[in-house]
């Protein structure tokens, strides 16, 4: 077993010294806080797939942090990056004047972009991606001398971030029931899950394609003239690891193109090699107009995003007076140059390192050994596409998504950290894992599923 596997790391050991006196003050995103602080589990070092923990106890990230550390923790490249970065140039502004890597970086996008997708905006999050993306797609009708299209179409079962833009196309009840009447002309696609007829599918499920006419009848309700753009996540991650049904994106696609429709993939976890391809839309064979990124962007170094655009959505834009700002947005960070330093170095890990690669070469692997979940009691579906799954369990009586925190605390008690979405156990493990690795959270799994049987869960 090699030294990483057992030994604590000495600079997280010191950082454990340094533990806060309260955790009052910070109240954290998207936790219950008052129970997390009856019982924290804090992080206080990680290395390669591993995280240490307060309590000194060293365990396998199965979920890449929060589907963003691809290349591992602490990776070489990207803290060599950073730490070169931080003593040339600290910050420097994008609005009217720049810096170089800002400019190289975006080159770099588009080189691994699907072709024709030459050009970048740069955010902070996978939520600025996304209303960065909704504006752009707004705009670009009205530059184009349509500005009747206002339009945004998302899908139940959506997470697209926090912003009022991301709720609002976004498709989860409770997101969006709390904050207000949300953006105006915003309607949304049936969501593509179906155990029923889709259960235990591996990659894309064979049933649901049907799914996809749900758009030519929102557009005929509406009018294709008030229709701007539609946004779906290729895989949807954060409601369960939903694999798009074959075919489906393709006559997404088509629709839109008929009508005239910007298609937007929200690629915020399954960009950068995470399906084993470069975007989800090369491995799906779809090209969308605009791709929102961020997570693996940075491996969560630092917070970055980018949205990716066609030429001529960027295109549109390049016309009238050349002293006129051409799109009334950015952020004060928008390619800040320690996330530009963080993100090359990522890209590099990606590209150069060969981890897009590994991580291809190990899906089969990790589809077999999670496949071999089904039949144990409660597990009611498994569903893989590259190195993302999802494992649905049986809901209790005790409440939505209570088996699969349960199935998750186990997994960490046993080493293996691993992230509970409702009722469904989500990983997404960092590229460079290995097949030893795969066979411990395939272990952890089954015991812990096992262990927290109850007598309700029935075998599928
Ligand atoms: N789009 C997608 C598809 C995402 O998964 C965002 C946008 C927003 O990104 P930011 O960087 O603004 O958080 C995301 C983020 C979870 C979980 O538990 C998922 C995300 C964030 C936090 C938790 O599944 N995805």
């Amino acid at each position: 077993m090699a030294a990483a596997d057992t030994l604590s790391n000495p600079d997280a050991a010191a950082a454990s010294s340094a533990l806060p006196a309260s955790l009052d003050a910070f109240w954290m995103p998207f936790t219950p806080n008052r129970k997390f602080k009856q019982s924290p589990r804090l992080i206080v070092g990680s290395e390669g797939l591993y995280y240490d923990l307060a309590d000194g106890r060293r365990v396998l990230d199965a979920i890449a942090g929060l589907w963003c550390v691809n290349a591992g923790h602490r990776n070489p490249r990207i803290s060599a990056a950073l730490k070169a970065q931080i003593d040339v140039l600290d910050y420097a502004s994008n609005f009217q004047i720049g810096h170089p890597a800002a400019f190289t970086l975006a080159e770099r996008l588009a080189g691994m972009a699907p072709g024709g997708m030459n050009h970048v905006f740069f955010t902070n999050s996978g939520s600025e991606s996304v209303d960065t993306a909704l504006k752009i797609a707004v705009a670009y009708h009205r530059a184009r001398g349509e500005a009747g299209r206002y339009r945004l179409i998302g899908r139940e079962r959506a997470y697209h971030g926090v912003g009022f833009g991301g709720i609002s196309v976004g498709g989860i009840g409770r997101q969006r029931s709390t904050f207000g009447p949300l953006l105006n002309g915003v309607d949304h696609l049936p969501h593509t899950h179906d155990l029923a007829r889709n259960a235990f599918s591996r990659g894309e499920p064979p049933h649901g394609l049907d799914k996809a006419d749900a758009l030519e009848a929102l557009i005929s309700l509406h009018d294709a003239s008030t229709v701007a753009a539609v946004i779906v996540e290729p895989v949807a991650g954060s409601t369960g690891v939903l694999p798009p049904p074959r075919g489906y994106l393709k006559r997404l696609r088509e629709i839109c193109d008929r009508h005239g429709v910007l298609l937007i993939f929200d690629e915020v976890i399954t960009g950068f090699g995470r399906l084993g391809t470069n975007f989800a839309a090369d491995l799906f064979g779809v090209k969308p107009d605009l791709i929102t990124t961020a997570k693996g962007l940075t491996n969560g170094a630092v917070p970055m995003g980018a949205v990716l655009m066609r030429d001529a959505v960027h295109d549109a834009f390049m016309q009238g007076s050349v002293s006129a700002v051409e799109l009334s947005h950015g952020y004060t960070y928008s390619g800040h140059p320690l996330a530009c330093a963080a993100a090359m170095a990522t890209l590099d890990a990606y590209v150069h390192d060969g981890l897009i690669a590994q991580a291809a070469a190990l899906s089969p692997y990790f589809e077999e050994g999670l496949h071999a979940l089904r039949g144990l009691p409660g597990v009611i579906d498994v569903r893989n596409v590259g190195l993302l799954a999802g494992i649905e369990l049986q809901p209790w009586a005790a409440g939505p998504g209570t088996h699969a925190q349960a199935v998750a605390q186990h997994c960490l008690d046993a080493g293996v950290l691993v992230r509970s979405v409702g009722d469904t156990i989500a990983l997404s493990p960092p590229f460079t894992l290995e097949r030893r690795h795969v066979d411990q959270i395939v272990d952890s799994l089954r015991q812990a599923i096992a262990r927290t049987a109850q007598p309700t869960d029935t075998p599928a």
